[in-house]
């Protein structure tokens, strides 16, 4: 057997017996209006495994600003109308964490589900 067909199996072994390593989780989540006249993010829930590395791209498409709050983990944004702004932080607790306009309270955004 060659030594590169060791190595190769070697960490093929290795990739079955350790457990899967945090990911980086990416999503896009934009302001949209429902038709009931409420602006929200969507999707409104973000779910990620404990140890992941969150990243999203918040895209607000409305004229006026709104806000993005999850304050479990120290996430508040202000994104300008027609702007985006990029987000990220680790996902080291597990849990159900509110997401929230904090700038306009009637805005009940969604939730993010981080799972052990
Ligand atoms: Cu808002």
């Amino acid at each position: 057997m060659k030594p590169f067909a060791l190595v190769l199996g070697a960490v093929l072994c290795a990739s079955l017996v350790l457990p899967a390593a945090a990911a980086d989780i990416a999503l896009t989540v934009v302001n949209i209006e429902t038709p009931q006249g409420v602006k929200i993010w969507e999707p409104a829930s973000v779910v990620a495994k404990k140890g992941d590395t969150v990243n999203l791209k918040l895209i607000n498409r409305h004229a006026d600003e709104h806000g993005y709050e999850i304050a479990a983990f120290a996430v508040k944004e202000v994104v300008e109308g027609n702007k985006s702004k990029d987000v990220s932080f680790k996902a080291d607790k597990s849990g159900i964490f509110p997401i929230k306009c904090h700038l306009h309270p009637a805005h009940v955004v969604g939730q993010l589900v981080i799972l052990d």
